[in-house]
């Protein structure tokens, strides 16, 4: 079975999801494309042969699953239109900005009775942290004590705030610990110091998060904005009989004249293309099976979490203190492992 996919908001982020599918996503065609900007949605429909269509609200009514790219505050609407038409639905992060935004998602979601909604938390695909999560897992290291991760951006676009550095940048740190734990976040503080030369005036770079599970994990996150030298990710785990951590460079090494080096991404879409490249193949895979629950990874549930997390980033930002994360009861639609992303080989 093809799957006929409408993706709304081709943008960076959503043009790159538009070529995967069309290119190298097998069971996947890209029939539709909905943007803001009419040009911009015309000439990437052009390159794959889509029809242009001139609301998300069309576009769903025309495909079989739903690809939700655009900024987020209009996340709502669409993924709310897309479960309403029954249709799987794939959004970016954040689900929604706001946690009311969300619950309204989950309400609809649960009165439907199916799981529907994917969220683009692609790193829970990325090899290295799955190689990361099966040694936790396992038992190799014993009990999880602390997580160190540093997520670190070359530089960002003028209009990027403070506050996004925690629901743009650190909210994937979040979604990692959540993953990696399995257990839900229960503090976040947010700790700024010394601040960049190269950041604007005004601009609380770098920042560091310190997260706390359930069962009383540490997880320190450096989120860097302007770093410059690369797009640098790292993530270490502290078990009480080992360590675990991601891997330098999936790349080779060269030793020469006293030195070595590995090449280091400067894009994050370099970085995490093998991530991207999975999970769309993950969710088209589910959705060909014609299952009843259409999700494979983060769902929406998990959407919901991260944002609150980032809501009380936010408000340990302002208030330099540890700020608490409330969550609603988890609904018993997402208490199975059923979404799980299968290892390779895994028959569904
Ligand atoms: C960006 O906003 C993203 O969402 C990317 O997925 C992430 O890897 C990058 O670091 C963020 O700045």
């Amino acid at each position: 079975m093809t799957v006929r996919v409408g993706v709304i908001g081709v943008g960076v982020i959503g043009r790159e999801h538009v070529l995967r599918l069309a290119r190298r996503t097998v069971g996947a065609q890209v029939v539709a494309v909905a943007d803001a900007d009419p040009d911009r949605a015309r000439s990437v429909a052009a390159e794959v042969g889509a029809q242009v269509y001139a609301s998300g609200a069309e576009l769903i009514d025309a495909v079989d699953a739903v690809v939700v790219a655009s900024w987020g505050p209009t996340h709502e609407e669409y993924v709310v239109a897309a479960i309403a038409a029954g249709k799987p639905v794939f959004c970016e992060k954040p689900l929604a900005p706001t946690r009311e935004a969300c619950d309204r998602i989950l309400d609809a979601e649960v009165a439907g009775g199916r799981r529907l909604v994917t969220v683009g938390f692609m790193r829970r695909h990325d090899p290295q942290y799955r190689a990361m999560k099966e040694v936790v897992v396992g038992g190799a290291i014993g009990a999880p004590l602390l997580m160190h991760a540093a997520h670190r951006n070359v530089s960002v676009p003028s209009w990027f705030t403070s506050e996004m550095i925690v629901t743009d940048t650190a909210v994937h740190d979040i979604d990692v610990a959540r993953w990696m734990f399995d257990e839900e976040i229960v503090a976040v503080t947010v700790l700024t110091g010394r601040v960049s030369r190269k950041a604007q005036p005004g601009f609380r770079d770098p920042q560091l998060l310190i997260l706390e599970t359930a069962s009383g994990v540490l997880v320190d996150v450096e989120a860097s904005v302007n770093a410059g030298f690369a797009y640098d990710i790292r993530g270490e785990v502290v078990g009480e009989d080992g360590t675990v951590e991601l891997s330098e460079s999936a790349g080779a090494v060269v030793k020469r004249a006293g030195a070595a080096h590995t090449r280091v991404p400067t894009e994050w879409i370099e970085r995490f293309t093998p991530a991207f490249d999975a999970e769309f193949r993950a969710w088209i895979d589910v959705i060909a099976t014609g299952d009843t629950h259409a999700t494979v990874g983060p769902t929406a549930w998990d959407g919901y979490a991260a944002t609150a997390c980032c809501e009380a980033g936010l408000a340990a930002l302002r208030s330099g203190t540890r700020e608490r994360v409330e969550l609603r009861p988890e609904p018993e639609l997402y208490c199975t492992t059923a979404h799980q992303i299968p290892t390779e080989g895994t028959p569904r």
